[in-house]
This record gives structure tokens, sequence and C-alpha cells, in this order.
């Protein structure tokens, strides 16, 4: 590895999210800034090139650690790139930098998220029947609020297979104090007529429009296009993929099969993809933080509000 190494902060991390100890986009993006930042005040490097090479093989790992990560992505590209275009050659003030664009970063975001909530509240109303599919913090943070501004409703919420994250929907909306009631996957439909409306996360949204969530997603979708429920995606824009720009397709992360069947009998094939694709006729709106916008803007409004996201997309 020459004069450079991994911090171990980045191998931690990364492990972590791997193995789903970290999940949701969000807490994965945040936690990958943190763990940049981390390795980047302990570095060892000399030099402004070996500084850098170190922020590139952390940056390889921790985006390999899940696939389907934009936020990630976009989040570690911006330092990086901001790091790159530093005059500086001092290692000190570069790793200064770093914590001041990742401060920034996740103030960033924790502001989108409070605005998401304030905007996506509203639709959420009294004796309303809100149905979600595995967890979102951001869809979560926004039933809360609406909690706190003293509407009853109700929550259905999937178990969302095979690593039932719908349990940590379901326990969070009791805390907070919320009616809950847990469906199995494929009860969906079933219970769709009682819906009000669908609120869904999101861990990628596409230059079509289109979204990447939880598998199960787009069912949950086809579901609500069915039964005429208004089906809303609530997500910060920063999710959005410039890849996706330039005619890449979104990878989907397949996980490990043991998950769906631990003790598998031999010669079965298992597939296990983490996420699907939500078609942009399906989507209602997409609460972020610029409102409630529709899926056809979204382009648009990512030149017009991020446009240094595409500049930093090459790093
Ligand atoms: C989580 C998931 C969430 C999005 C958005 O999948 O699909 O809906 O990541 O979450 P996994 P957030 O559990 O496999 O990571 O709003 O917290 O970013």
């Amino acid at each position: 590895m020459g004069d450079h190494y991994l911090h171990k902060s980045v191998t931690d991390t990364a492990k972590r999210i791997k193995l789903l100890e970290i999940q949701g986009a969000r807490n994965v993006a945040i936690a990958a800034i943190q763990a940049i930042e981390e390795a980047s005040k302990e570095s060892k490097a000399k030099t402004k090139t070996t500084f850098i090479k170190e922020l590139s093989e952390a940056k390889n790992v921790l985006f390999n650690s899940r696939e389907t990560e934009p936020l990630m992505r976009n989040s570690i590209r911006y330092i990086i790139y901001n790091v790159e275009s530093s005059p500086s050659q001092s290692t000190e003030e570069l790793a200064s930098e770093v914590s001041r664009v990742s401060g920034m970063f996740i103030q960033k975001l924790e502001m989108t998220k409070e605005k998401i909530a304030e905007i996506g509240s509203k639709r959420i109303f009294h004796h309303a029947r809100v149905l979600t599919h595995c967890h979102s913090s951001t869809v979560t943070n926004m039933l809360r609020k609406a909690k706190l501004e003293e509407k009853t409703f109700e929550v259905v919420c999937t178990e969302s297979r095979p690593v039932f994250q719908g349990r940590l929907t379901a326990k969070e909306m009791l805390d907070f104090g919320i009616k809950t009631t847990m469906i199995v996957d494929s009860a969906v439909r079933n219970f769709m007529n009682d819906i009000d409306l669908v609120v869904v996360g999101a861990d990628a949204i596409t230059s079509e429009g289109n979204i990447v969530n939880k598998i199960g997603t787009s069912m949950v979708a086809l579901a609500a296009k069915e039964a005429r429920t208004p089906f809303y995606v609530v997500s910060e824009l920063l999710k959005f993929d410039p890849e996706t720009v330039q005619g890449g397709y979104e990878r989907i992360e397949e996980r490990s099969q043991k998950e769906v069947w631990p003790d598998y009998p031999p010669g079965l094939i298992i597939r296990n993809p983490a996420f699907d694709v939500t078609r942009r006729e399906f989507i209602h709106g997409i609460i972020c933080e610029e409102g409630i916008i529709s899926p056809h803007s979204i382009s648009e409004l990512m030149h017009r509000k991020y446009p240094l996201i595409f500049e930093s997309a090459q790093f």
C-alpha cells in the first residue's frame, strides 16, 4: 500500500454498513462522512498527493460497502472535490478542510430532514391511515413531526423481509405514541383500500425521476396505483444520482442468500436484491426540501440547486 494506509474508522464503518448495523441511506452517508473525517484527522500523510490517495482508498472501501447509495457517494465525492481544489498543500490544513466540509454536509442533511418533515407532515391529515415500507429515518421523522403537531393518525408498517427493517419503524412509531399495525409484505394489496396515503423513503433518485428503494417498494406502488391511493416518496434531493444523467443505470445491490434462508438446501437458487425501481408514473410526488415536486422536474431542479454535485461527480 506504499506510504498511505486505510484508517480503522473506515474499515470498521464499511463493515458495519455491510452488515446493516448502520442502515438507511441517510445514516449510511453520515457514518461514511464521519469515518472519512476521522481518518483524515489522524492521517500521517506528508504530502497532499498522499493525503488524497488515502482519501480515495477510503472512498473505494466505503463505496464498495453498499452499491446503491448515491447520497454517500455524493457526499464523499464532494469532500474530495473540495480537498482537490483547495490551494493548500499542508496536510493539517487539508484535514481541517475535510472537517469543515463534512460538518457542513451533515448540517445540511439535518436541515433538509427538518424541512422535509415540516412540508410532509402537512399531508398527514387527522385520522389518516398511512402505510410505509421498510425503515426510512426521513419518513419516521416526518411522521414524528405530524404527531408532535397533535394529529391523530395511524401507521401500517410492512415487515420488510428478509431482514425486517419494518420492526425498527414499528418500534419508533410506538415510541412516538402512534397507533401502529404491522403486516407481512405480501398483505399490502389486501390492506391498500383502507390506506389514505403511502409514504416511502429513497436510496436513489434517477435522472428520469424514478426512485430506488427497499425491495418491494415498486409492488407497494403498483397496489397503491390500483387502489388510487396517493404514493409519496420522502427524500432529500442529494439522493439524486448524477451518474444516471450520463446514461449509467443505478446498480442494485444483491445481498447474501442466507438472509432469505440461513440453511437453504443445496442446489436451490435464491436471489436477494436489496432494492427495486419504482417508475415515476407511480409517484404522486417527491416530498423534498424544495417542496412537493413532480418526479419529472428532478434533473432541472438538481442542476439549479446543486450544480456542484455534477461537477464533483468525477471524483
Ligand atoms: C433502507 C431503505 C430506506 C432508504 C431511505 O434500506 O430502503 O427506505 O434507505 O432511508 P436498508 P433514509 O435497510 O437496506 O438500508 O430516509 O433513512 O435515508
